[in-house]
């Protein structure tokens, strides 16, 4: 047996394509282009890849696109300066500082820095609240993401096991209390799990977060399970999953790709959550 693959850069480009009309009706009805900033301090080769790819998405839907790219030396003091100015320009409606920061700047202090209206990652704590609390409010793009290719490969989550591996705040935490919204029984694993292997094989659903490389073998994996691979590492110059997707994709029933799984979602989340910001503000 052989798995389907979720197909993420199309179901991304889809998105991205509704976003798109989106940012088109928001201009004829407003006379309003949605501005999105992304903040880049440092010159991580992996965040300049992922920041180019938000800004290249942000221009061809039309949005106003903004990177601005600070050196690493770049003080705590002048990063929240900066964000303290857009959060009072007003053509500016989401604002993103790309993770991870150099170890010198607090990056809860950042976080909360955000004008949450503005937090087009979700990570404020008051957006955070919101997810939690189940209120309306801008959800963190890759969980965002990882929903809609589970409801665009058709996956019902009602009932269902859902096992995420890792506890981030950006990915694992935020797509555990997604999943429970929709009424699968979540169980969050992490590097303290006592048997992970077990934890997973219960899983009707897979999220797998953790960053380490093919952590996840197909014998872990239950028959006709969905794997989800959030994982981007680089080994030997190659990018690869936090999934053994060799050995899993004989076992599951759906999987996604990386690349081309998770990643393309992430930045079609980003934009969909600066529309949804442009969109409240004229409100
Ligand atoms: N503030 N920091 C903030 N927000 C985020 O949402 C992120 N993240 C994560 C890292 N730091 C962040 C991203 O943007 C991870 N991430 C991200 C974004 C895009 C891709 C992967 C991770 C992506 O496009 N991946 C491609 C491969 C790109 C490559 O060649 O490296 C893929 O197909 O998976």
């Amino acid at each position: 047996m052989s798995a389907h693959i979720i197909d993420g850069k199309a179901i991304a480009a889809a998105i991205r394509q509704e976003v798109a009309e989106g940012v088109a009706r928001l201009q004829a009805a407003h006379g309003v282009v949605p501005g999105l900033t992304v903040v880049l301090v440092g010159e991580d080769p992996a965040s300049q890849v992922y920041v180019r790819n938000k800004e290249k998405a942000a221009t061809t839907i039309g949005m106003n696109s903004q990177v601005i790219r600070l050196p690493a030396s770049t003080s705590q003091e002048d990063l929240l300066a900066l964000i303290a100015k857009l959060n009072a320009d007003p053509t500016v409606h989401g604002i993103l500082v790309q993770l991870p920061l150099p170890d010198h700047i607090n990056e809860e202090a950042i976080v909360l820095a955000v004008d949450p209206h503005k937090d087009v990652d979700g990570f404020h704590p008051i957006n955070v609240g919101r997810l939690h609390t189940g209120q309306s409010g801008l959800i963190p793009c890759t969980p965002a993401g990882i929903l809609v290719l589970l409801d665009r490969a058709g996956i019902q989550l009602k009932g269902k096991n859902a096992v995420v591996v890792g506890r981030s705040n950006i990915v694992g935490k935020p797509a555990a209390m997604l999943l429970l919204s929709r009424h699968a029984t979540v169980t969050i694993c992490h590097s303290r799990t006592a048997d992970l292997a077990a934890e997973v094989r219960r899983g009707d659903v897979v999220v797998a977060a953790v960053g380490k490389a093919r952590l996840i073998k197909g014998d872990w994996i239950k028959p006709g399970a969905t794997v989800i691979d959030v994982g981007t590492n680089r080994v030997d110059d190659k990018l690869v999953g936090d999934v053994d997707f060799e050995s899993a994709s004989q076992v599951a029933s759906y999987i996604t790709p990386v690349p081309g799984g998770v990643g393309p979602m992430t930045i079609a989340m980003l934009m969909k959550n600066a529309l949804t910001a442009a969109e409240a503000a004229v409100q």
